[in-house]
């Protein structure tokens, strides 16, 4: 029998118009790679790539939702929740000269439209990370002409898809684009520069402010944000280098993406003391633009680490021992959270509302005899629900929380082996089976629902 998860007793979590969802990405449970005139994208050359990918695993199959959409759709209804948040694939919808791809815009239709029908609210993300590779061979992010493409291709998709989205997202990470796709190489495409990097990033972050615009201007009063996954680092040691690293970390983990944003400014600290000599070419105006007023941000959290200096400019994550870990190695520490969450209330005054976007773990889960015991889970997750309820009464404005995620899926350079599904996927058989987690999330959400008014249910659905 699953155990229960839920908020703390009495958390303004457990009210209706808290939204509860689950979260994936286009390219992560797809497949269908070359059908339907979709392009290559760029993870499709990175993952094909020898030595890449853990395994050689690519998505060109992953979890075959292409196909299987309505089924999924129905299992996404029946978990109860309010919210489902996905991706759209660039390379899906829009042709290289620019023009719609009507079987790629047929599928989304399809989808987001059985979603509504079934009362679950569509967070729709933009950009998870699947750049046509067409841009990418005129120099992807690394060109500044991309930051307008994405612009294009944000006012393409929000004129197509008008009335069937509650939620627009830009960008899903830019940090994860930029530093692991252009910094260190994990990520496609590939390179390794950090010079690269905090250009890559500026182009995303300019893309992201012209696209909140073409959202706005093709779907007016759907609500526009951006994600940005934030990570806490402190460090075990008082040695002011050690706490110096710590402070650098965090710097360049959430406010590199979050000052921009927020205070329209970068965190100079960057190129005058992590690397030296890497500042990116920022053009008059473009700061004014990446600032644009957002309805909500959207904060991605999984781990905390324990940095120290790295005996020149940088850090150097010094794992602690005893702690808890997932399967990723990643430490699990709730209450870094609840002290990011109040730190960004502290430092941006204009901090908007804020939706859990992501937050969840992986673990090495099997199916035996029809059922997946994945206790752990439910514990983070717990743990975490109960961070958040702690920070929103410290007077955080948090409106929901999308666990990620929906199911098991390709876990970009880890592949299949690392499962953060509620439900597992059996690859081979494309079997899907509710893990106890998802039962325990489901059981919590039939509760909430069963103790909710009538006249605060029938809010359910309403765009926010
Ligand atoms: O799977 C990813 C997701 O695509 C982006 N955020 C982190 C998740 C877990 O690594």
């Amino acid at each position: 029998m699953a155990d229960h998860i839920a908020p703390p007793a009495g958390s303004a979590m457990a009210e209706p118009g808290f939204l509860w969802g689950v979260a994936t990405a286009s390219y992560q449970i797809e497949g269908a790679i070359d059908v339907d005139g979709r392009l290559p994208s760029i993870w499709d050359t990175f993952s094909a790539t020898p030595g890449k990918t853990l395994g050689g695993d690519t998505g060109e199959h992953a979890c075959e939702h292409y196909t299987r959409w309505a089924d999924d759709v129905d299992l996404i209804a029946g978990l109860g929740v309010d919210a489902y948040r996905l991706s759209i694939a660039w390379p899906r919808v829009m042709h290289a000269d620019g023009t719609p791809n009507p079987q790629g815009f047929d599928f989304y239709r399809r989808l987001l439209a059985r979603l509504g029908a079934h009362g679950v609210q569509r967070y729709v993300t933009l950009y998870h990370w699947d750049l046509p590779q067409h841009l990418e061979d005129r120099g992807g992010w690394l060109n500044r002409d991309t930051a307008y493409r994405f612009a294009d291709y944000a006012a393409l998709v929000a004129r197509e898809l008008s009335g069937l989205v509650e939620g627009w997202m830009t960008l899903n990470e830019p940090w994860c684009s930029a530093f692991l796709g252009y910094g260190n190489g994990h990520h496609a495409p590939g390179l390794a520069d950090p010079r690269f990097a905090t250009q890559a990033m500026h182009h995303l972050l300019l893309g992201h402010g012209l696209a909140l615009e073409a959202i706005r201007a093709n779907d007016p009063g759907t609500p526009c944000g951006i994600v940005a996954n934030v990570g806490r680092g402190t460090s075990d040691s008082a040695d002011p280098a050690d706490q110096e690293a710590a402070r650098l970390y965090e710097l360049q983990h959430n406010d590199w993406v979050l000052q921009p944003l927020l205070a329209g400014s970068y965190p100079t600290d960057l190129w005058d003391k992590l690397w030296p000599g890497s500042a990116p070419l920022v053009l008059p105006g473009d700061m004014d633009v990446i600032r644009r007023p957002l309805d909500f941000l959207g904060i991605n959290y999984y781990f905390h680490s324990n940095l120290h200096s790295d005996g020149a400019t940088g850090f150097r994550d010094v794992p602690l021992e005893g702690v808890e870990r997932t399967q990723m190695g990643w430490e699990v520490c709730p209450q870094g959270l609840e002290d990011l969450l109040r730190r960004f209330k502290a430092v941006y005054p204009n901090l908007p509302p804020i939706y859990i976007t992501e937050n969840g773990m992986a673990s090495d889960d099997t199916v035996v005899d029809g059922r997946v015991d994945d206790t752990q889970r439910q514990s983070y997750l717990k743990r975490h629900f109960a961070a958040v309820s702690r920070a929103m009464d410290a007077g955080v404005e948090v409106r929901g929380y999308f666990v990620w995620s929906l199911m098991d899926n390709f876990e970009w350079a880890f592949g299949y082996e690392r499962r953060f599904g509620l439900v597992h996927v059996d690859y081979g058989t494309q079997v899907r089976t509710l893990k106890d987690s998802a039962l325990a999330f489901q059981s919590f959400l039939q509760q909430r629902r069963a103790a909710a008014t009538p006249a605060a249910l029938t809010t359910r659905g309403d765009k926010p």
